[in-house]
């Protein structure tokens, strides 16, 4: 099954929210950003905007009808500026104006002054002054004081890792219409289209009800839809609202850049104990996070750092404490991965140190300690279904492993200006969102009279393939050609209370309440098969569009079925709810059951380093991969393939870079560089475990959005130990990205 967009992307007819057609009356609106990064502001003067013709009004603090607050998690951000600025480019005002030349131009000659305070952009000098987002939080196992006297080896070390800007192909954006009946429906781009309407209805100080918000499918989001496409889409219904037109806000792509939050960079301490026989014993890590100006989703974020800072490892004493921390930048935000890449990157810079402190591989620490069935997570779960270890033996077996090391160690003896290196990366990720109360999904479906279905979920389409999924599903459960099948918009209308689309979870969350809402249709239709074929429900079957009565074919089609059904005067139209079990989680104590499963897979990461220049390539990602039961390899596979090169870019190249003053130094493709084709791995072989999956799993195939991009950290120790094998005199640091500048400073320094 390929994935249903795929027609539509490649002619260019699939419909964006730049693409749907506008109204004659609409207005367009251009954002007005701070010229500082945190002051008072002592003056907005808007009149020489006012005199450009088409300007129609600039919006600030002052024209907010409900609450000026846009926080998700914590009331702390502002839709506008009020008194104080607190990162550069953070919205103050906004400008409409008939036309978007017009008040793109307009919004430059809107001056705010500001009376300049202290900035703060490095999250250990944020703490150091107690600027902290939230309260820090500690997760626990064993008895790590006295571990210590137990270890052979101990190490220590501090790691970074950097931003990342998620790039999204489709900038943040937003249509809002007013329905003439005093309410509006909002177009936007995003991936939590119940979040738009509830802050919609919060800032406008208007119930939900007449907020409805319509999401056909996103040009990519990565997270950085999940939390930041509320502001502009807010902005539009403040708009469009006060002014009772329709307006359009479409961020151009620098404005985008750089008033949207990233990926947290981090900054960490670790020390890690091993014995003689390296079992790791202890292990301690004080994590910065760099939460930006305000909270957004950083204590969900902070929340999977701990919940992942051991990796794929069970290590019996463990003590990790995150630190959120707030600076004057742009708010940081989900970003693929969600806080679980930045703590994995910190375990395995540890097990690397130690590694070179022993002089042995890495993998070898690596795999003595890998997680085993039923060990105790350091917060409380028990591992089920781990197959981490038969990834491990996979990767030795089907990649040889042996036989790699041995090509890396000939090809570094020949002592040219080249050097390969290696490196091996476990992934163990939780699926389902740490807020258990998120873990909820609803479907609505209807089936005509001729027996083609509407499906309408929570799920938001933004490239991942969830809606084939989807598809995939009704159709299983139905018998069904898939052609009968259409999944509408995801629509607050439709499907209410939605969490948004994020954690890897929505073909999961969303797949099992369809299948809940059509399992209670099919044993309808079996019903009323059974009373016009005079047997009883149980004898009945719908295969492959035909009515089977105790397994025989019988006359009766699915078209004719559903028919039948409506003249019968059944419901064809049902609702199911999901809500996955048996997962809790107890702040108090940071223990309890958090994750449904958990994804595991490892990858062999080989690179060759230009040691002239301090250019690189990727040569492998090898990697082994428990999907479950997949429902849909070539989307699955598609998923890896992209996670694994933008965890690549984040770890080697891709560079997030502020001034002293706040300012971003890469807001544009030309200073911010992204993996293009000549990055790429020149092989990319992904293996399937062969494993059955879990229940809770939809039809057993597991979530993929974000356990691949792990594998991407493989790349920054495998040209680390490249860089060591010229530079032997060289102190390993760890410092995310490794780009090629920094990789010359490390080549012929110490
Ligand atoms: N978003 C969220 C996420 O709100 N909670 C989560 O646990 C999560 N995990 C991964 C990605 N996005
Ligand atoms: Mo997310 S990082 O929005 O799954």
């Amino acid at each position: 099954m390929i994935n249903k967009d795929a027609t539509g992307h490649v002619s260019g007819r699939s419909v964006y929210l730049d693409d749907i057609p506008v109204l004659k009356n609409t207005l367009f609106g251009s954002v007005i950003g701070s010229p500082s990064a945190h002051g008072r502001i002592t003056h907005i003067d808007t009149s020489k905007a006012m005199e450009l013709p088409g300007v129609v009004r600039v919006f600030t603090s002052k024209d907010i009808p409900g609450k000026n607050d846009i926080g998700g998690i914590i009331p702390d951000e502002t839709l506008f500026a009020h008194d104080e600025v607190h990162y550069r480019s953070q919205p103050v005002a906004l400008v409409v104006a008939t036309d978007e030349m017009t008040a793109r131009k307009a919004s430059g000659l809107v001056s705010v002054k500001v009376s300049e305070m202290g900035i703060v952009t490095d999250p250990r000098v944020a703490k150091e002054k107690g600027h902290l987002l939230i309260p820090s939080r500690t997760f626990r196992m064993g008895d790590i004081q006295n571990a210590w006297k137990e270890c052979d080896h101990i190490f220590e070390g501090r790691v970074d890792s950097g931003a990342q800007e998620h790039l999204y192909l489709e900038t943040q954006g937003a249509y809002a219409i007013p329905d003439g009946e005093g309410g509006m429906k909002i177009h936007t781009s995003t991936q939590g289209p119940t979040l738009v309407q509830k802050i919609a209805a919060r800032v406008l100080g208007v119930p939900m009800n007449i907020v409805e918000v319509d999401v056909t499918r996103l040009g990519g989001a990565f997270g950085g839809k999940e939390d930041q496409a509320t502001g502009v889409a807010v902005m539009a219904a403040l708009a469009s609202y006060l002014l009772n037109s329709p307006v359009k806000i479409v961020l151009q792509r620098g404005d985008d850049i750089r008033m949207t939050g990233k990926r947290h960079p981090y900054s960490a301490d670790f020390r890690i104990g091993l014995t003689a026989d390296l079992k790791i014993k202890a292990y301690q890590a004080i994590l910065y996070q760099n939460g930006g100006a305000a909270a957004d989703l950083s204590p969900a974020i902070m929340e999977r750092t701990l919940f992942h800072s051991t990796n794929a490892y069970y290590i019996p004493n463990t003590e990790v404490t995150v630190h959120s921390c707030r600076t004057n930048l742009p708010p940081n935000t989900a970003f693929r991965g969600f806080g679980a890449p930045q703590g994995m990157f910190v375990v395995e810079s540890a097990i690397a140190r130690a590694a070179m402190g022993l002089n042995i591989p890495a993998y070898d620490i690596q795999k003595t300690n890998l997680l085993k069935e039923g060990d105790e997570f350091h917060y409380g779960q028990i591992a089920e279904g781990v197959n981490i270890g038969k990834c491990y033996e996979s990767l030795e077996k089907d990649f040889r492993l042996e036989e790699i090391v041995q090509e890396i160690f000939d090809f570094n003896s020949r002592k040219t200006f080249f050097r390969k290196g290696m490196a091996l990366m476990p992934v163990c990720f939780g699926v389902s969102f740490t807020n258990t109360s998120m873990n909820q999904a609803r479907a609505l479906v209807h089936i005509y009279q001729d027996g083609s279905i509407g499906i309408s979920t929570g799920a938001v389409e933004m490239g991942q393939g969830v809606n084939t999924k989807l598809s995939q599903v009704a159709a299983r459960i139905f018998s069904i050609d898939i052609g009968r099948i259409k999944i509408g918009t995801t629509n607050t209308a439709r499907v209410a209370n939605t969490s948004p689309t994020a954690a890897s979870s929505g073909a999961d969350l969303n797949g099992n309440a369809l299948l809940i809402a059509s399992g209670k249709l099919l044993d309808r239709l079996k019903k009323i098969a059974a009373e016009k074929l005079g047997c009883s429900p149980g004898d009945i079957e719908l295969k492959d569009e035909i009515v089977h009565k105790s397994g025989i074919p019988t006359d009766l089609t699915w078209e004719e079925l559903v028919k039948f059904a409506f003249m019968s005067r059944i419901s064809l139209t049902e609702n199911g709810h999901y809500a996955t079990p048996m997962i809790w989680f107890d702040k108090r104590l940071e223990k309890g059951n958090p994750f449904a499963y958990h994804v595991y897979g490892a990858a062999i990461v080989t690179v060759t380093l230009d040691c002239l220049r301090g250019t690189y390539t990727v040569d492998k990602v090898l990697i082994m991969h428990d999907f479950g039961n997949s429902i849909n390899p070539a989307i699955d596979l598609g998923q890896v393939e992209g996670g694994v090169m933008q965890g690549i870019g984040w770890m080697t190249m891709e560079e997030v870079l502020f001034n002293k003053e706040g300012m971003m130094l890469t807001d544009s493709l030309s200073t911010y560089k992204v993996p293009d084709i000549y990055s790429a791995p020149g092989v990319l072989i992904c293996k399937a475990l062969e494993t059955n999956g879990p229940e809770q799993a939809i039809f057993k195939s597991k979530a993929v959005g974000e356990p691949p991009f792990m594998y991407g950290i493989g790349a920054f120790f495998a040209l680390q130990n490249a860089v060591r094998a010229f530079n032997p005199k060289w102190n390993p640091d760890f410092d995310a990205p490794l780009t090629p500048e920094k990789i010359l400073m490390r080549l012929y320094g110490r």
